[in-house]
C-alpha cells in the first residue's frame, strides 16, 4: 500500500513533505510549484526530499513532478484517520503534518518540513477543534519544521498542549515560538538552539530516552508584523458567511493573500522553502 520511491529507499538523509499546503494553501497552480521550490530547498541542503500524498490507490513517499501536479484544490484533505479510506477509495490524497508523519513512522522517516503545525483553535471549545497533527507529532519519532503553527490558531494554548503531550519545542536562533508570519510576540520555547547540528543532536538524545516527536520552529526571514488585525477580520468573515470545518484555513489564507496585496502569500511561500532547506540540514546532520 505504501510505495517508496527508488530515490528515497537509498538516501541515508531524507525530509519528507506535506501535500496538504500545495492543494489548499495557495493558489490554483501556486501550490505546486511552492513543492517543487522546497524540494529543491532540501537538495541544496544535501537531503533527498519526499513529498508524500495518495494517489492511483497508494500512499506514495517520494512524488515524481507528473504526480504532484495532481494535487490541487479538488484533492481530498487527509489527516491520520483518513489515509486507509483515501488509499482503498483511490483518491487524490493531500495529506496534512498529521498524515504525513503516520506516513513517516510507518516508512522510517525521521525529519519533515511544513510551513504551520496545526493545533488549537480560536475560541476554543466552540468549536471543539483541536488538529490531529498534535497527537500524532507526539506519538511520531519525527522531527518537524515549522513557523509555528497556522497563523489563525490560538499559538499560546497550543503551545501549552504541546509541553502536555511532551513536545520539545526547539527554537531556531529564537527565545520564542513564531507567529507564522511574525517572528515576534510569540510564547517561550522549550529549549533554544544555535544550529541544525544542536537540533539534530537533540532529537538523537530525545529518541534514545524513548521520545516522540520534535517541533524545530524558525521564524520567517521577513517578519510581517502588522498582520493579526487582517486574521482577525478574515475569521469574522468566515463566521458570518458560515465557513466552517476544513474549508476555514482556505478561506482565511486566501483573503488575507487578497487584501494584503498579496505580501502574505509571498511571506508564505518563503518561509515553506526556508523550513524545507533547514530540515534538509537537520536531516543531513
Ligand atoms: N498551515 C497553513 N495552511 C495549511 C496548513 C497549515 O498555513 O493548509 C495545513 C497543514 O497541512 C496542517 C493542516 O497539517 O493544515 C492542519 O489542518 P487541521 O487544523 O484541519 O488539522
Ligand atoms: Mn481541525
Amino acid at each position: 500500500m505504501i510505495r517508496i520511491a527508488a530515490e528515497v529507499r537509498k538516501a541515508s538523509a531524507v525530509v519528507a513533505l506535506e501535500t496538504t499546503l500545495i492543494a489548499h494553501g495557495f493558489p490554483a497552480g501556486e501550490g505546486v510549484e511552492v513543492g517543487l521550490a522546497a524540494e529543491r530547498a532540501v537538495r541544496e541542503s544535501g537531503s533527498v526530499p519526499a513529498t508524500v500524498g495518495v494517489l492511483d490507490g497508494e500512499i506514495v513517499v517520494g512524488l515524481t513532478e507528473d504526480e504532484l501536479a495532481r494535487f490541487d484544490a479538488s484533492a481530498r484533505k487527509v489527516g491520520p484517520r483518513d489515509l486507509a479510506a483515501a488509499a482503498v477509495q483511490r483518491a487524490i490524497g493531500a495529506t496534512t503534518v498529521g498524515g504525513t508523519l503516520s506516513v513517516c513512522k510507518a516508512a522510517g522517516i525521521s525529519t519533515m518540513a511544513t510551513g504551520g503545525l496545526g493545533g488549537v483553535h480560536r475560541g476554543w471549545p466552540t468549536p471543539p477543534d483541536v488538529s490531529a497533527d498534535l497527537q500524532t507529532l507526539a506519538e511520531s519519532p519525527v522531527l518537524v519544521v515549522s513557523a509555528g503553527v497556522k497563523s489563525l490558531l490560538d499559538v499560546p494554548a497550543t503551545a501549552e498542549l504541546l509541553e502536555t503531550l511532551g513536545v520539545p519545542v526547539l527554537g531556531y536562533r529564537t527565545n520564542t515560538v513564531p507567529l507564522f508570519y511574525s517572528a515576534q510576540g510569540g510564547p517561550p520555547v522549550s529549549a533554544r538552539v544555535e544550529s541544525a547540528q544542536e537540533a539534530s543532536r537533540i532529537a538523537a538524545a530525545h529518541w534514545e530516552l524513548g521520545g516522540g516527536g520534535l517541533l524545530l520552529v524558525r521564524p520567517p526571514d521577513e517578519s510581517l508584523d502588522d498582520v493579526e488585525p487582517l486574521i482577525e477580520r478574515a475569521l469574522a468573515a468566515a463566521d458570518a458567511e458560515g465557513v466552517r470545518g476544513q474549508a476555514v484555513t482556505p478561506f482565511v489564507l486566501s483573503f488575507l493573500h487578497r487584501e494584503s496585496g498579496g505580501h502574505t502569500l509571498r511571506a508564505n511561500r518563503e518561509l515553506v522553502i526556508g523550513n524545507a532547506r533547514l530540515a534538509g540540514e537537520v536531516a543531513a546532520a
